[in-house]
């Protein structure tokens, strides 16, 4: 019995240490100021005639505005095999940042989703190609190489009240893949 109560509080002491630990990620340059987010919606919407992707996250208390990256890759076979006679694959990858503050839907800025017109991520795509034959070039593969696309959308948490504003410490949300 005394056991047992004995490995409970060392859980309980354990924990009590793992959180401050776990609210700084390694690596990072300070304490994030804003709590991470979670992308929960990806969706082909039609907004005043126009395509958009429609995204959802959840709300960040303190956030005046919210960063969203579309980032395109592509995955491609090297043509060379590793020592286990694995393919070597590379990829390409090209971004894009948007912001709630630039909307044009009358939301607030703060508000926790945003319309991405998807003709801007076809731009991207384009730029994904262009970089994608560069590469092929640069390698000497064929040109009709094929890639594997993926396009996805993160989002971090913004709050240009907090001194110094230079470049926020907050984290990024998961990646969800556009549909
Ligand atoms: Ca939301």
């Amino acid at each position: 019995m005394k056991i047992k109560r004995a490995i409970l509080m060392l859980t309980v002491i354990a924990l009590l240490v793992a959180i401050p630990v776990l609210a700084k990620p390694p690596g990072s340059l300070g304490p994030p100021t804003l709590e991470s987010i979670v992308v929960t919606t990806a969706t082909i919407d039609e907004v005043d005639d126009v395509d958009v992707y429609f995204l959802d996250w959840t709300d960040v208390e303190g956030a005046d505005k919210y960063s969203v990256d579309i980032e395109a890759t592509a995955t491609y076979d090297t043509g060379e095999v590793d020592e286990d006679e694995v393919p070597i694959m590379a990829t390409v990858e090209v971004s894009a940042s948007f912001g709630t503050s630039d909307r044009l839907d009358g939301g607030d800025m703060s508000d926790s989703d945003l319309n991405i017109p998807v003709s801007d991520v076809e731009a991207l795509l384009a730029e994904l190609d262009a970089a994608l034959a560069a590469a092929l070039a640069a390698a000497e593969l064929d040109p009709e190489t094929e890639a594997t696309v993926e396009v996805t959308a993160k989002v971090k948490a913004l709050d240009p009240s907090v001194k110094p504003t230079k470049r926020q410490n907050n984290p990024f949300s998961n990646s969800l893949p556009l549909p």
